[in-house]
């Protein structure tokens, strides 16, 4: 394993240079890279820290957007890929961290396009309507989109991440999956653990039983309420140091029983919100020990610097209380150290609820970091909660810790990125990669009598917004002329398309026309189309017609097409979430509506549509696969669950793929894109 990072100094003699990057090989098995200056202030206090940082804490007023610093953002994240190209080797997995280097998984991708990536954001997500302010988020969704698998701390930073790619790239998600061109991209959490082992062996060390010894000396028997962060203004210190001031006012017989010590870690001391943050939070504690503080009592030890980790450990294994409220953290490791500094399953946890960590330990005392009211009353339930309430809450949180761990988090992520354990969702098809085109094209030579069975929409040309901007463009009515032109192919267009549509658009091909998924049909040599439902009546619509329209009006975006036998409601265009709500809704109504009638609802891509039952894309193929020809070569192609029937029916031998990636399927073979697809027609047709 090798570690490539800033060093965190700037070094401009070569001799030193190379000294560094010799010891730092050598002890810790880590490579410098030594950054210009000049560019690194603008891009780590700049881009990284005064942009990113701020608006993903859901701080947008304390985020500035200066192109400047986004020029340097981009120079730095590609001097990371210049180096990293120098260093790895085929093979390696490449685990890139945190919000500092967002746009590199796609640099590097450039670069090596076979290379295994993954990426861990530290920091949250925030949600979409936060993540849009961005001028440039969606360069940062395509800069993290080059890895093979994003990891976040918590599901919600994973689905707020994933409802900016839909929102802002179009891009759905499925399994967890998002597909980019033909590269699927994981998308997962990973909430990470801390060394739990070496808390606990440092507990038995005599440093840290000096320190508590002395601790305990000097506090007396006090009762210790311990907060530690680095001071930062997303960790809701001057709201928590108020809290305390609310909590002796509103408990004065607290007062001389309890201390609070607070250990601030001096932070970005360069910039200026941070420097007045610390004015703040001095007078904050000023003022508070001025108000309560007693003669041989200061309610408040407040300390401004960073500790030796025996001496953390013993303020740890000290405090009866943890009170960790940041206003945002991305997990919040404090919280998890605390409990590990006391493995006799002793003390209590108060714990923001929007700290990453609240999602896993839902044992703590859970509060609102704004709220000083509730924080006062959860000090006073804390600071008198019966010992064995503490350890039945602590023993289930520290059971969990203990099992994931720091360790297995990293090696669950990387177990994760390795390409053979990437778990495949169940029942996908195979890929049908080079070797199996080669296959399907030799069957396709040698065989006399074909039948080819195509789908339109998604298959043979990609979605679009709205329906009718999808025509076909030249090269595909060609390719479709020449393939039907061959004496030895049967060409059947099979769509859920209206007859006009598919006269309009594919009339000249010669093909025969499926339209309204079987439905219509219309042989190349008819002059007509042909009705295929059992009954006329179309009364049914009638009565359908109003709650459609209903969900038309109640779902912007959305809309009602009508064919000869059936009645289809579109959401494509609709907010992605409402939509799929809507869709769910409408499904049920009409569930309840079509029961124990001869109509059928069909789910589709975007799409929710009711036709008499009977009607199918399976029983159109088998007007052909049942005929008097003999195919000795059968290839069917869809991508949607209306192209299933038709998958289903196919006999053994035939040539079945889904387009559009891996999703559950009756055929057997999938391809990833239309693209692709309209590849494999121009194979086929010789060209
Ligand atoms: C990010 C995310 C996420 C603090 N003071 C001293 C000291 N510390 C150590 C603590 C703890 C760490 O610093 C702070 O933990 P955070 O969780 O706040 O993490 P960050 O590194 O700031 O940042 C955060 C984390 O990444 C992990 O993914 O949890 O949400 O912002 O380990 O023990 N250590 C010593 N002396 C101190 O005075 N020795």
């Amino acid at each position: 394993m090798l570690w490539l990072g800033w060093p965190g100094i700037h070094v401009w003699d070569d001799k030193d240079k190379r000294e560094i990057e010799q010891q730092l090989r050598k002890e810790y098995g880590s490579v410098p890279l030594f950054l210009p200056p000049s560019d690194f202030d603008l891009y780590y206090e700049g881009f990284s820290n005064g942009t990113i940082w701020p608006l993903f804490h859901y701080f947008p007023q304390n985020a500035h957007y200066e192109a400047r610093e986004w020029e340097a953002y981009k120079e730095i994240n590609s001097r990371f890929r210049d180096k990293l190209l120098e260093l790895a080797e085929p093979g390696d997995l490449l685990w890139i961290h945190d919000y500092h280097l967002m746009l590199l998984p796609l640099m590097v991708r450039e670069a090596l396009p076979e290379a295994r990536i993954g990426f861990f954001l530290h920091i949250p997500f925030p949600s979409s309507e936060l993540f849009r302010m961005l001028p440039w988020r969606e360069d940062i969704l395509r800069g993290l989109l080059g890895s093979d698998l994003i990891g976040f701390h918590s599901h919600a930073y994973a689905r707020h991440f994933q409802s900016s790619l839909l929102r802002l790239l179009g891009l759905e998600q499925e399994f967890g999956r998002v597909m980019v061109g033909d590269r699927s991209v994981r998308v997962d959490t990973f909430p990470i653990g801390v060394d739990v082992n070496r808390f606990e062996s440092a507990m038995g060390t005599e440093a840290v039983k000096e320190e508590l010894a002395d601790l305990r000396e000097e506090t007396e028997d006090r009762k210790i309420v311990l907060t530690v962060d680095r001071l930062d203004f997303t960790k809701g210190i001057v709201e928590r140091l108020e809290s305390f001031d609310h909590f002796l006012t509103e408990n004065p017989d607290w007062r001389r029983r309890v201390t609070l010590i607070s250990l601030a870690v001096p932070s970005r001391t360069g910039v200026p919100e941070y420097q007045a943050l610390k004015k703040e939070v001095d007078e904050a504690v000023g003022r508070i020990n001025g108000r309560h503080g007693t003669p041989g009592w200061v309610p408040i030890w407040y300390m401004y610097r960073f500790l030796p980790f025996d001496r953390l450990v013993a303020l740890y294994a000290a405090a009866e209380v943890a009170l960790v409220t940041p206003l945002r953290d991305g997990m919040n490791l404090v919280a998890k150290e605390y409990l590990a500094a006391h493995p006799d399953g002793k003390g209590v946890l108060i714990l923001s609820e929007t700290a990453g960590a609240a999602e896993e330990l839902g044992e703590a005392l859970i509060i609102n970091p704004h709220d000083a009211e509730q924080i006062s009353a959860a000090l006073l339930r804390a600071l008198t909660m019966p010992e064995d309430e503490q350890l039945a809450r602590n023993s289930a949180m520290l059971a969990r810790l203990r099992r994931y761990d720091v360790v297995r988090w990293a090696e669950d992520f990387l177990g994760q990125l390795e390409p053979e354990s990437a778990s495949e969702p169940p029942h996908v098809q195979v890929r049908l990669d080079e070797a199996n085109q080669d296959l399907l094209l030799q069957a396709y030579r040698s065989a006399t009598q074909r039948l080819l069975l195509l789908d339109y929409d998604g298959t043979m040309v990609p979605f679009v917004a709205r329906p009718k901007d999808a025509a076909p463009d030249e090269e595909l009515i060609n390719l479709l002329r020449e393939l039907v032109g061959d004496q030895k192919n049967t060409v059947v267009i099979i769509s859920g398309r209206d007859r006009e549509t598919l006269q309009d658009w594919l009339g000249n091909t010669g093909a025969h026309l499926v339209a309204e998924h079987g439905a219509q049909i219309k042989r190349a040599a008819d002059k007509g189309w042909k009705l295929q439902t059992a009954s006329n009546s179309e009364g049914w619509k009638d009565e359908l017609r109003p709650l459609l329209e209903f969900y038309v009006d109640r779902t912007p975006g959305s809309m009602l097409e009508e064919k000869t036998a059936s009645l289809a409601w579109h959401y494509r265009r609709a907010e992605p979430e409402l939509g799929d709500q809507r869709a769910k809704q409408l499904l049920e109504n009409l569930e309840g509506l079509v029961a124990n009638t001869p109509l059928v609802i069909m789910q589709g891509s975007k799409v929710l549509e009711v036709k008499e039952s009977g009607i199918g894309k399976g029983r159109a193929a088998r007007l052909w696969l049942d005929g008097e020809a003999v195919y000795d070569f059968i290839l069917s192609t869809g991508d949607d669950v209306t192209d299933e029937e038709m998958f289903e029916v196919m006999p053994d031998g035939a040539w079945s793929i889904r387009v559009g990636g891996d999703r559950v399927s009756a055929a057997k073979y999938s391809l990833q894109t239309p693209a692709a697809f309209r590849e494999l027609l121009r194979t086929l047709s010789g060209r």
